[in-house]
């Protein structure tokens, strides 16, 4: 077996007015937890850093750039990576990013990942951007994630790093088993995702009492689909005034939940993961080589 024990360290909310520094120490009590009990990597949600600001309509700039993170580490985020390296566990990180590329100031919704050593060794920006780009005040919140932030320029990759192959996608992305394919074919063993995902759907209310039904078939069945473990793990209850599910959980390749939190607010979910059970899926019933069709798959892409 190759043993890899999974800490999902999920959050409840984070108040629009808790600095970084107050987030961090949150982060940290539930590192030294996971560390004590054996974790070699824990799994932060999307956008740990801060309340979810997607649901709110802000017109200044200034006030929107400050929900951003213009450096990792950065003065108050250095405390996760220097605990991490002393603890030597490996931790992903979901947070805004704010960079200046090509001559022009760039949003994405990224996570990284960071091996025991504190060295970040994978990035994902965000690809699918639920949501709306405009003022919808019919909403009782809002959803502007397309346009707070651009679609991800790095496409879904996978890391060979701590043991096993890992690849990351966020929130929305669980949702499409195109984002799960195109890690599967890159042979991920591992996948982490965090998301944040309010209880009720302004625009589908009929789904609100779907929301964690939805969000597990979603995952279990892109887990099963391509012989992957997956630790998804989310932001949780009332923030600002809007319920978020939890339902944080660690997926084995089987599609079967092994461990799944019980809470919406701080909470550790764990799980010790033996990367070897992803082998009998992909070498026998998603034995990609053998048994796919990709002839028949074109209008995946063409459409
Ligand atoms: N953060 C994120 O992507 N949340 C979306 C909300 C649903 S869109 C109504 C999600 O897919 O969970």
């Amino acid at each position: 077996p190759r043993i890899l024990t999974m800490a999902a360290a999920q959050l409840g909310p984070i108040p629009r007015t808790e600095t970084r520094a107050q987030v961090v120490e949150r982060l940290l009590v539930l590192m030294r937890d996971a560390a004590a009990r054996g974790a070699d990597i824990i799994v932060y949600p999307e956008a740990a850093l801060t309340a979810f600001f997607p649901h709110w309509w802000i017109e200044d700039e200034a006030e929107l750039d400050a929900w951003f993170e213009t450096a990792m580490p950065s003065n108050e985020t250095a405390p996760l990576f220097a605990e991490a390296r002393r603890l030597k566990i490996g931790f992903h990180l979901g947070y805004c990013e704010l960079v200046h590329e090509g001559g022009r100031k760039r949003r994405f919704n990224t996570a990284i990942l960071v091996d025991k050593e504190g060295a970040i060794v994978g990035k994902y920006r965000k690809i699918h951007l639920p949501g709306h780009a405009g003022h919808e005040p019919w909403r009782p919140f809002q959803n502007l994630e397309k346009r707070y932030f651009e679609i991800g320029d790095l496409g879904w990759r996978a890391w060979r790093t701590m043991g096993g192959v890992m690849g990351l996608m966020i929130c929305n992305d669980r949702r499409w088993p195109e984002a799960w394919r195109v890690l599967g074919l890159q042979g991920a063993e591992m996948v982490m995702l965090g998301y944040n995902t309010p209880q009720h759907d302004p625009a589908m209310p009929q789904t609100d009492p779907l929301q964690d039904f939805h969000n597990h078939l979603s995952m279990q069945a892109g887990c099963y689909a391509n012989g992957t473990w997956a630790v998804c793990v989310a932001k949780a209850g009332v923030e600002e005034g809007i319920m978020q599910i939890g339902g944080s959980c660690i997926i084995a390749p089987s599609g079967q939940i092994v461990a799944q939190a019980l809470t919406r607010g701080d909470e550790l979910v764990m799980a010790a993961c033996d990367l070897d059970a992803c082998i009998p899926y992909k070498e026998t019933m998603f034995n990609f080589a053998r048994h796919r069709r990709v002839e028949h798959y074109g209008m995946i892409v063409e459409r």
